[in-house]
């Protein structure tokens, strides 16, 4: 019988790509997993709904009992968890609903798991966020647990509920440490996209020889170890499919600040800049004194999470992982596919 996969957060950037990763490399059949909105957010698997291997079912993860309807009346082989409120920024104006979404949300799944499905294996996504105000890099599977948000803490308690549930019961539940990813699918308000789009829009009102549209950053200086999202799916699925229920650390092993990011995407875009003042007063400029970037203190966060490097050598050891993408491919990717959705 074909197995059953539910994918959580199917309108997302790390849902879609899994629903794509799955739909390419098994033949299982995939339950896309989505909250009713009035607002269609359906773009990132749009040319996955008709798919004959590929159904949207309703969820709230709210909602215990949507979660344990779908479980039940599945009964999945394997549930992936990747609808969160992932914003870590957003986690200090709705630390309520990030925890009910990112921590009580996945004790309603490992319930629903351990009555109704207790064979299906079941992957909640961790983050890099959960180790924090790191006192090492780079940062292993043995690293504490530090979170420096609402976010991180909520993770790390979903950790242990993983951990939990997985040996009073003997589930097959893991929480693999994914660091940064991103790619063309990722939310406008995360750091790399923000970026992407907002230099597409300036290259477009310079080939215009219009007036260009300025934006804004908080933290130049945050160092960040950024994946392209679509590598990280086969880690994902290398992990459900290990013998034991193990989790891993998955990241590229290289560290690049906000800056650098900035800098290379005007580079691709083969935007000439100088900069100019510092620190809260720090602007970059076109050649000719148009404002690109400054910046604005309201984006620094009240607790910052300086710097993240990961080491997946384990994973690749022990999994067989492969990162395929270097990090000016995906600036480069991101910038382009911005640049060519906003030229329409
Ligand atoms: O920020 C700095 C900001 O929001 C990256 C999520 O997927 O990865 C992501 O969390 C850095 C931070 O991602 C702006 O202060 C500067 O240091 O893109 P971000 P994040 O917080 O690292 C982890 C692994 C997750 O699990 C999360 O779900 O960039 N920064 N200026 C800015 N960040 C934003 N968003 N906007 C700015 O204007």
């Amino acid at each position: 019988m074909r197995k059953k996969v539910i994918i959580t957060g199917i309108s997302g950037q790390d849902g879609s790509h899994m629903a794509d990763y799955l739909i390419k490399h098994t033949d299982h059949m995939i339950y896309g997993a989505i909250r009713r909105l009035s607002v269609n957010n359906h773009r990132n698997f749009e040319h996955l709904k008709e798919h004959p291997r590929f159904q949207l079912i309703n969820m709230d993860l709210t909602d215990s009992h949507s979660i344990t309807n779908a479980v039940r009346e599945i009964e999945p082989d394997y549930f992936i968890n990747f609808a969160a409120q992932s914003f870590v920024a957003g986690s200090w104006d709705y630390p309520i609903q990030t925890w009910e979404t990112d921590s009580n949300s996945v004790l309603h799944m490992l319930e629903a798991i351990h009555m109704f499905a207790p064979n299906c294996r079941f992957y909640n996504a961790g983050s890099s966020e959960e180790f924090g105000d790191v006192e090492y890099s780079p940062q292993d599977e043995d690293h504490p647990l530090r979170p420096q948000s609402p976010y991180g803490a909520a993770k790390c308690a979903a950790r242990h509920l993983v951990r939990v549930y997985r040996e009073s019961y003997n589930l097959f539940a893991i929480q693999g440490w994914l660091f940064n990813h991103e790619g063309t699918r990722r939310g406008l308000d995360f750091v790399t996209r923000k970026i992407s789009h907002n230099v597409a829009k300036i290259k477009l009102a310079i080939e215009a020889g219009e007036p260009i549209p300025s934006f804004s950053l908080g933290n130049l200086e945050a160092m960040r170890d950024w994946s392209d999202a679509e590598d990280m799916m086969d880690g994902v699925w290398k992990m459900l499919n290990n013998e034991t229920p193990q989790e891993f650390i998955l990241a590229s092993g290289e560290m690049h600040s906000v800056r650098e990011f900035l800098e290379t995407s005007l580079n691709c875009a083969g935007i000439t800049f100088k900069k100019h003042g510092k620190d809260d007063n720090e602007e970059y400029l076109t050649t000719d004194g148009q404002i690109i970037m400054k910046i604005n203190p309201e984006f620094y966060r009240p607790a910052e999470v300086h710097e993240l490097l990961g080491d997946s050598s384990l994973a690749e050891d022990e999994l067989g992982w492969v990162r395929h993408h270097e990090f000016e491919d995906l600036v480069r990717k991101m910038y382009e596919n911005d640049y060519k959705l906003l030229k329409g």
